[in-house]
């Protein structure tokens, strides 16, 4: 019998294996199924940031829910907003939320992210046995969200009730069910800033105009799911997935809190490293050819996040955690006009929790997990954790 102790263990807990290398320098793609509308996955950075710029080949104006991988054509039919709208309509909503968007640059904003997340890691060190995801990325991730939108903290309890997902549960991929949680709360609050505008994100999209227009309120919710849905899941495993990283490489934490001013780098190369969005899509509107590979006009393709962010054409030591990275042009927040509207939300995050961690943490002790592992064709990817249970020990 095959005896694996602790220390002869293939892979460590924080380490996220590259599932796509092979494929991406041999070929370059993969062709994968997804609800009888198959997907040709991009796996290489040169071709991803190609497409992710050619937006009259490569749209996302498509039917709603279609470039999401997998597609959510079945279970919504209302378009997000700027994320499903190509040039030039994309440019009018994009300029109209981006000031808003970019919130998280302002002093105020960033020091009330730092009381939330600071108050966060204060409850959890010291205490037995806490489960990650969901007793401090999902509070995390919600609380912070409260600043987002500029509303009343107390609401981020509505969210973390709803658990991680929004569009899945444990077992289902896509879970009508629980999108309509979202949609019918989200009708709901925009009917009450109707009445009642505020200074929050609804009232600010409702008395907003685009191109001479009052935006509508189906718009307003097109706007408001994305902000929703997009930055959830991925802002969990990039929480999560830093914590795991922290507790098997302790000298890093160290090495924040003696070097603060490399926190940027860091950020940057977790996200990398951990692409918390696999891939997205792009239906394509002629006939075409990516690495020699022919690709027929309205079939889908998607932008592999993740393999692009291990590509040694460009990475040295791509798999490797290198925490002051010097050139690292990664593209976890996507790239060209579609990146990503949250990423200085998410980067600000990301910062003030390796700050508040390198401040308070003394260690990490990883007790159990289970892995969260996706599968695509013929890649396994690991993206995060369903559950990491850890302790922390204060300084
Ligand atoms: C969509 C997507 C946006 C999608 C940047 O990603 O995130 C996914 O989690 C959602 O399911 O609807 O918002």
């Amino acid at each position: 019998m095959e005896h694996v102790t602790k220390d002869q263990k293939k892979t460590k807990t924080s380490e996220f294996p590259d599932p796509f290398e092979q494929a991406r320098i041999q070929k370059g793609y993969s062709d994968i199924e997804d609800q009888n509308d198959p997907v040709t996955m991009l796996l290489r950075l040169k071709d991803v940031r190609k497409t992710a710029h050619n937006w009259k080949t490569f749209i996302s104006g498509a039917k709603p829910g279609r470039i999401v991988v997998p597609s959510e054509v079945a279970i919504r039919d209302i378009r997000q907003i700027p994320f499903e709208v190509d040039p030039p309509e994309h440019t009018d909503y994009r300029n109209l939320v981006e000031p808003w968007f970019k919130r998280p640059l302002e002093e105020e904003y960033q020091a009330k992210l730092k009381d939330i997340i600071d108050e966060l890691v204060d409850e959890v060190v010291n205490k037995e046995d806490v489960e990650v995801v969901a007793d401090f990325s999902l509070k995390l991730q919600s609380r912070a969200l409260t600043l987002l939108l500029n509303i009343p903290y107390e609401e981020s309890e509505t969210w973390i009730s709803w658990g991680v997902h929004v569009f899945r549960s444990e077992d289902t991929a896509l879970d009508g069910d629980k999108a309509n949680i979202l949609y019918d709360y989200l009708d709901e609050q925009i009917d009450k800033a109707i009445e009642n505008p505020g200074n929050d994100l609804y009232s600010m999209l409702l008395s907003s105009e685009v191109n001479g227009q009052k935006m509508s309120k189906e718009e307003v919710k097109g706007v408001m799911i994305l902000t929703f849905a997009g930055g959830r899941d991925t802002v969990i495993n990039a929480v999560t997935n830093s914590i795991s990283y922290f507790a098997e490489n302790p000298k890093a934490l160290k090495r924040i809190h003696e070097e603060p001013e490399i926190i940027t780098k860091a950020v940057e190369e977790l996200v990398r490293y951990f692409s918390p969005l696999t891939h997205m899509g792009r239906v394509v509107t002629e006939d075409t050819k990516v690495c020699e590979h022919a690709i027929k006009n309205d079939s889908r393709v998607s932008m592999c996040w993740a393999s692009a962010n291990r590509d040694s054409a460009v990475f040295e030591k791509p798999n490797e955690v290198v925490l002051d990275r010097k050139i690292n042009p990664h593209v976890g927040f996507g790239f060209s006009h579609h990146n990503c509207l949250g990423a200085t939300h998410a980067r600000q995050i990301l910062k003030v929790l390796l700050g508040s961690l390198a401040e308070k943490v003394g260690g990490i002790e990883i007790k159990n997990y289970k892995e969260n592992i996706e599968e695509w064709g013929e890649f396994n990817r690991k993206v995060g954790f369903d559950n990491i249970t850890v302790n922390f020990s204060g300084k």
